[in-house]
């Protein structure tokens, strides 16, 4: 579907693309069902599972480092978008703040609203990763996520839970929303790892 929606990538913008995605015009929203509406001042984060138990507040999370990042974003759905300026606080920060029991290997995180998606330890746990809280110097809109999402820059952006509020860390993989629905439980765009062959 090229035209009005995407244009087809050009010049450096090519390498930048993974196989079978096009440039999207402007930042598409993609979101199952609606949007929820959290106020910072009722906003909770919780850890539990293969973790010590903990509970963050809004203000817990801006007591962090702040980091500019600038990333490209594939939906799966074939649209991407090249430069995505966030500000957010680094998964590796977050952490260094919880007690991680050495059995765990997955996580699953959830959000206000009810969807979940899955991740290994592995790539949940880097450096690139973060919770994003301002998008192209603006406060995040709630549309994009706001106040806080997930942003996991490697895979495709059904990984980059919005309106998360919790990490449950597991020793099995546990499939999320999508990941129970036939997509790929990995989902890294450059290898086109869209589909689960379980279905
Ligand atoms: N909570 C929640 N997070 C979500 C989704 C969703 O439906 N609910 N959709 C995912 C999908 S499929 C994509 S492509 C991106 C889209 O992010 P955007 O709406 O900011 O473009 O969010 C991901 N995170
Ligand atoms: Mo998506």
């Amino acid at each position: 579907m090229l035209g009005k929606f995407f244009k087809k990538p050009t010049g450096e913008d090519k390498d930048r693309v993974p196989p079978g995605q096009h440039l999207a015009n402007g930042f598409p929203l993609m979101t199952y069902g609606r949007a929820p509406k959290v106020e910072k001042a009722d906003w909770q984060f919780r850890v539990w599972g293969l973790a010590g138990e903990k509970s963050f507040r809004w203000d817990d999370f801006m007591g962090m480092p702040v980091h500019s990042f600038t990333d490209d974003f594939h939906c799966v759905t074939r649209w991407s978008k090249l430069g995505v300026q966030w500000t957010g606080i680094k998964v590796t920060d977050f952490m260094s703040r919880i007690e991680l029991d050495p059995r765990a290997k997955h996580v699953t995180a959830h959000c206000y609203g009810g969807y979940t998606t899955n991740l290994s330890l592995d790539d949940f746990v880097r450096e690139q990763n973060f919770f994003a809280f301002q998008l192209f110097g603006e406060p995040l809109p709630i549309e994009h996520g706001g106040p806080l999402r997930l942003v996991v820059p490697h895979l495709y952006a059904w990984k980059s839970a919005k309106w998360i509020n919790g990490l449950e860390f597991v020793e099995q993989e546990q499939l999320g929303f999508w990941e129970v629905n036939g997509y790929h439980s990995r989902g890294e765009p450059w290898s086109e790892e869209r589909y689960s062959s379980l279905f």
